[in-house]
């Protein structure tokens, strides 16, 4: 009876898929068809990628992060390592069994979270709704950004040099659908280094050949309901009677009708309320001395202040952040009043928390922080003084946001950030985060 309804299909076939906007980016994903615009990132072997990232003598090698004990497991293992059949959740020590040659790293949670910090502030460059799912992946909601950010395949590339430069090297992989199901599915379907973009019209084509195991929640309990019903693929799913579907499974049945017909409308939901918005730089050589340091200040500030603007906030204080050559982090802070999304107020503030640093050492990272953050129409306490000084600031940064919305964020340079990149040889470029 099971077999009246449902396609027939290949379970086991290795689906190729090539979604249309694949072949040819940006014709199709420039089209009416995208409602909603979610974009799905998830690092590459992210612990291993973070050891083989420090540690030089580890790349190309296949790793095992975990700890060497009989009763560990395996937290993630590097694509070299991959092919032998290991991975996440095995037993250390059947890992240890099908590939003898790995080398054992023990974690490093502290760096990890750090790097996750890393990424996380790129994603929320490119949209203020992000949605963090673990240390090394995000929803992050583009839609209506088009105008702005350009299309989604262009968006994507944009990610992937972003998350590259920021963490000084690491790959990430990057879906983009008209859902979020759909997007996790795309950015996994490539790895490693993957980019794949789904427009909302070939959803259900890209779904149909995959195994019923891509659909979430559903379990390795509803993996086997599914299959005692032969349905094998999510093609399968989809062709069923829903009504079927229901008897049997109960409410896990409409539940993979829907997802089945990429029919996923839940939100992007930024978890949590910002608790700070910052920006950073790894530098490619090591730099010291305050006139070295301004510029990255400057170009941070800059950054800062526009994902506030963004976001309708405004910073009650600013954290100058920095790491030695020895990967010490320093930061220092101090309280802003009034409250600002003014780039300069948050740039003059670091650049006096500078005095505070030792300026002779040799630091590897720049960065500058807002905290404290506040909605924009909340009345601002304490004085006034400065008033017409901070309304021309903020008149000029919101030009200039304008302007880089119309003609993109490489457009307009502040003189002052100009001349800082010539004098101290920064890129002059557009920046893939800038
Ligand atoms: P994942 O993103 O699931 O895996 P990954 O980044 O290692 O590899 P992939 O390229 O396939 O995405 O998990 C992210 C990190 O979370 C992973 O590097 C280690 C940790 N982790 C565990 O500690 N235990 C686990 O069972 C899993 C799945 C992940
Ligand atoms: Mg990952
Ligand atoms: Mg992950």
């Amino acid at each position: 009876m099971a077999q009246d309804r449902r396609r027939t299909s290949d379970p086991d076939a290795h689906p190729d898929y090539r979604a249309p906007a694949d072949r040819a980016p940006g014709i199709r994903a420039a089209g009416a068809c995208w409602t909603r615009t979610i974009l799905h990132a998830d690092m590459d072997a992210f612990y291993a990628s973070v050891e083989q990232l420090d540690n030089p003598q580890l790349r190309g090698q296949p790793l095992l992060i975990g700890v060497d004990h009989p009763r560990s497991v395996v937290s993630t293992a590097s694509y070299e390592a991959r092919p032998f059949g290991v991975g996440s959740a095995m037993p250390m020590v059947e890992a240890k069994r099908r590939c003898p040659q790995a080398i054992i790293v023990p974690p490093r949670m502290q760096r990890y979270a750090e790097v996750s910090e890393q990424i996380m502030t790129v994603f929320a460059d490119f949209s203020p709704r992000v949605e963090p799912l673990s240390l090394d992946e995000a929803f992050v909601d583009l839609t209506g950004s088009e105008r702005l950010l350009g299309p989604p395949d262009v968006v994507a590339r944009n990610v992937k040099a972003a998350v590259k430069a920021a963490t000084g090297g690491l790959n990430v992989s990057v879906g983009v659908s008209g859902c979020k199901f759909v997007a996790k599915v795309a950015s996994d379907f490539r790895k490693p280094d993957g980019l794949l973009v789904v427009p909302p019209d070939a959803m259900l084509a890209f779904l149909a050949p995959l195994p019923i195991s891509r659909l979430w929640g559903v379990g390795k309990h509803g993996e086997e309901l599914l299959r005692n019903m032969d349905l094998r693929t999510i093609g399968d799913v989809a062709s069923a009677d829903p009504l079927w579907l229901k008897q049997r499974l109960g409410s896990l049945g409409p539940h993979v009708y829907a997802l089945a017909h990429a029919d996923d409308q839940r939100p992007v939901v930024a978890d949590r309320e910002a608790q700070s918005i910052s920006s950073e730089e790894t530098l490619d050589v090591d730099v010291s001395g305050r006139a070295a340091i301004e510029p990255y200040l400057l170009r941070a500030a800059d950054r800062v202040a526009r994902r506030l603007r963004r976001a309708g906030l405004r910073a009650g204080g600013v954290r100058l952040k920095l790491k030695t050559h020895k990967f010490q982090n320093l930061g220092r802070q101090v309280a802003l009043l009034p409250p600002t999304t003014s780039s300069s107020a948050l740039y003059d503030e670091a650049c006096k928390l500078l005095a505070h640093v030792d300026l002779t050492q040799r630091y590897r990272l720049i960065g500058l922080g807002a905290y404290d953050l506040q909605r924009e129409g909340a009345p601002i306490q304490g004085l006034l003084f400065g008033e017409p000084e901070r309304k021309k600031n903020d008149k000029l940064d919101r030009a200039l946001d304008s302007l880089r919305e119309r003609f993109g964020k490489g457009a307009v340079q502040r003189g002052s950030d100009m001349g800082a990149r010539e004098r101290f040889g920064l890129p002059t470029g557009k920046l893939p985060d800038d």
